[in-house]
């Protein structure tokens, strides 16, 4: 049996410039691995806390405190444990923490450390990292789960938080569901956000892109952006519909206010059922498949509505609404909000209570979407996640920018060494 010898955190930064954690650890045997967590910017209230330092160095953005939580709180209580014990380890430092949301020692310590000892005992396992969350999912759970590669979804044009442009909508995403291989469905995902990039110079739109990659024009409304998106689909002898779907992610909660949803970009003021039958009216005229946080994070009427019009033509995604909190997607399932989750392990802050989450949605029926948070690095952690537990899904932005193909790499990798692995 291994044991850990050492954990050593430090500062580096994310994609957007901003600090994040790093951490590593080390065996008696010298095994050594480390991996990096991200960090969103539409963030859901109820995620738990990401410890920020708030003093002056990086706009207060510092996280040297969670850093020195790692190396002089968290390290001597799991010096000389075994890696391969992941659920142990997490309620150990759940517990350590004390906090229901882990403000003390901070998410972000807490995960970096839970995903630094996952990957040292895939490699102690002498596993590939996806092969080995697979038998973790069992360990854990008691379920088994079918490892396959996820549908990518690729947010090719982005708006609200995400860039400083005036679209309302933070997301629009490809999703090449006709693919009949990973390899393909990214050479169909490079080719659309090519040639939608032509369009856009062509039209005198800019083409410089927000912070997963995708483009940030300036544009009348949400519909041009999905014409557009459409015009480069077919601009790439593409089907929509048949090679190539849509999908949003509204980030509602960012444009809720007071029971209206303020659509600025194109001076409209919707309340719940009038923001559900514009969602509604956008389905039944383009070939969106999924649209993720269609309602705000408490709105939980307007999501009933929401669920009740389009739930059984449309994927109806809850990111800041469950925000991979299993207690609050139990009560959210109860209340039949949505019909799937959007899975970021930093909303929880360990593997062990992601992969719960995981298993609850498997049980209920809700699909999975793995997923990246806009402020990345290069850590390609959540592939293997997504392939070992076979989720089906993974939004990882834009086939654009290296903290996002990273993660899109790695699946290409990963489809090459594992042949009998599908898609879907
Ligand atoms: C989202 C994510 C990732 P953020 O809303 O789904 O795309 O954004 O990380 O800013 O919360
Ligand atoms: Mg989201």
């Amino acid at each position: 049996m291994s044991k850990i010898t050492s954990i050593k955190a430090i500062q580096v930064l994310d994609s957007r410039g901003l600090p994040t954690i790093a951490c590593r650890i080390t065996l008696d045997n010298a095994l050594t691995a480390g991996v990096m967590v991200p960090s969103g910017a539409s963030t859901g209230a109820k995620e738990a806390i990401e410890l920020r330092d708030g003093l002056d160095a990086y706009m207060g953005k510092g996280v040297l405190k969670a850093v020195r939580n790692i190396n002089e709180i968290i390290s001597p209580v799991l010096l000389g444990l075994n890696p391969l014990e992941q659920k142990k380890i997490d309620y150990q430092l759940i517990k350590l923490d004390g906090t229901e949301d882990k403000s003390n020692l901070g998410a972000n310590a807490i995960l970096a450390v839970s995903l630094a000892v996952c990957r040292v005992a895939a490699k102690d396992m002498d596993k590939s990292l996806h092969k080995y969350f697979a038998d973790i999912f069992k360990d854990i759970t008691g379920n088994s789960v079918e490892p396959s590669l996820p549908i990518p979804m690729l947010n090719i044009l982005n708006g609200g938080e995400h860039a400083d442009n005036n679209i309302d909508i933070q997301e629009f995403m490809v999703i090449p569901k006709g693919a009949k291989d990973f390899k393909q469905a990214m050479r169909w995902s490079s080719e659309v956000y090519w040639n939608l990039k032509t369009i856009l110079k062509e039209q005198c739109l800019s083409s410089a892109v927000g912070d997963e990659g995708g483009f940030a024009p300036n544009l009348k409304s949400n519909e041009e952006a999905i014409k557009l998106i459409l015009e480069a689909v077919k601009k790439s002898n593409l089907e929509p519909g048949k090679d190539i779907f849509l999908a949003l992610d509204c980030a509602a909660s960012e444009f809720y206010k007071d029971g209206i949803y303020t659509l600025a970009g194109e001076k409209k003021s919707l309340d719940s059922e009038s923001f559900a039958n514009y969602l509604e009216y956008l389905v039944d005229n383009y070939p969106i498949i999924s649209i993720e946080d269609g309602m705000d994070e408490d709105d939980f009427e307007g999501w009933k509505v929401l669920t009740e019009k389009i739930g059984s033509k449309c994927q109806l995604v809850g990111d800041d609404l469950f925000v991979t909190n299993k207690k609050i997607f139990k009560e959210g399932i109860d209340q039949g909000l949505g019909n799937s989750i959007l899975i970021k392990f930093n909303q929880i802050g360990s593997i062990t209570e992601t992969i719960e989450t995981i298993d609850l949605a498997n049980r209920n029926n809700y699909q999975t979407i793995i997923s990246h948070r806009s402020g990345e690095t290069e850590d390609t952690t959540i592939s293997d996640l997504a392939v070992g537990l076979g989720a089906g899904q993974i939004k990882t932005g834009a086939p654009c920018r290296s903290d996002r193909v990273a993660k899109y790499n790695r699946l290409l990798w990963i489809e090459d060494e594992c042949p009998d692995l599908k898609i879907g």
